[in-house]
């Protein structure tokens, strides 16, 4: 299998974490990627299998998937041992709506911190840090609210899923990027906590993080492995420090 991964996708490390949970083996193809261009230009093969031009993209066989859902759904079917569905159609009901949540609620208020602050300031756009201020009280509210749904259990569902997967990444990242602010990260939510200190959230986020750089160095590439030749060069990214950092509650 072949999966095309961005360095710094979130919608790729939900289907990296998923392919380590299930032991598969597979090739990853790092598409380029720069502080500056972003994505652009794509890589070819991505723009010829995605219609989209996006990453994640898995290709196992004759078989192409993009989507991350679309991906983790089709990595269950295939390979449906050890299990990241929910059984039972309750539950199932719920993983999908939890998936859903994180990728169309959380990420959108995940993405205004990476695109208000990760990424330069677009020419003349002066709301940037009202709207990742708002980002944040988002992220914490979110945050508080799954805490209440985490009290006393130990998973979203009735064992660890793609909902934490795909909440975890999410929630996660925002952690590193300060959000909740560390201020608001308060003996407040011991189930988020708990959850998020669990040995299978904590061991997927060790895959899935970028390294840290050694203190005092300035990040050179953000690229874990070297672009292809016809992509653009990595720039020296200031935020894959951050990134590769320990979320912060
Ligand atoms: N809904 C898609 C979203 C994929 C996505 O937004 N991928 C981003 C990287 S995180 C991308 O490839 N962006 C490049 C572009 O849109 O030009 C999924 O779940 O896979």
């Amino acid at each position: 299998m072949k999966l095309y991964s961005g360095p710094l996708s979130l919608f790729t490390a939900k289907v990296r974490i998923a392919l380590d949970e299930k032991g598969l083996d597979y090739e990853r193809i790092e598409v380029g990627w720069s502080l500056a261009n972003r994505y652009e230009p794509h890589h070819s093969e991505v723009a010829a299998l995605n219609p989209k031009e996006q990453v994640p993209v898995l290709v196992d066989g004759d078989v192409v998937v993009y989507d991350s859902t679309l991906i983790l759904e089709y990595l269950e079917e295939r390979f449906p041992e050890p299990a990241l569905y929910p059984s039972g159609l309750a539950q199932r009901a719920r993983r999908r709506q939890l998936e859903a949540a994180a990728d169309e609620i959380v990420f959108p208020a995940v993405w205004e911190l990476i695109d208000g602050g990760f990424y330069p300031a677009r020419p003349g756009d002066t709301e940037a840090a009202q709207r990742s201020a708002a980002a944040k009280r988002r992220l914490a509210e979110l945050q508080q609210e799954l805490d209440k749904q985490l009290t006393g259990r130990e998973y979203l569902c009735e064992r660890f899923s793609v909902a934490d997967i795909g909440t975890f990444v999410m929630l996660s990242t925002a952690s590193t990027l300060d959000a909740p602010p560390a201020a608001a990260c308060t003996r407040s939510t011991p189930g988020w906590r708990a959850w998020r200190r669990g040995r299978r959230c904590d061991a997927s986020w060790r895959r899935w993080a970028p390294p840290r750089p050694p203190r005092g160095r300035a990040c050179r590439n953000a690229h874990p492995t070297a672009p292809p030749a016809n992509q653009a060069a990595a720039r020296p990214c200031r935020f894959s420090r951050a990134w590769g950092s320990t979320p912060r509650c």
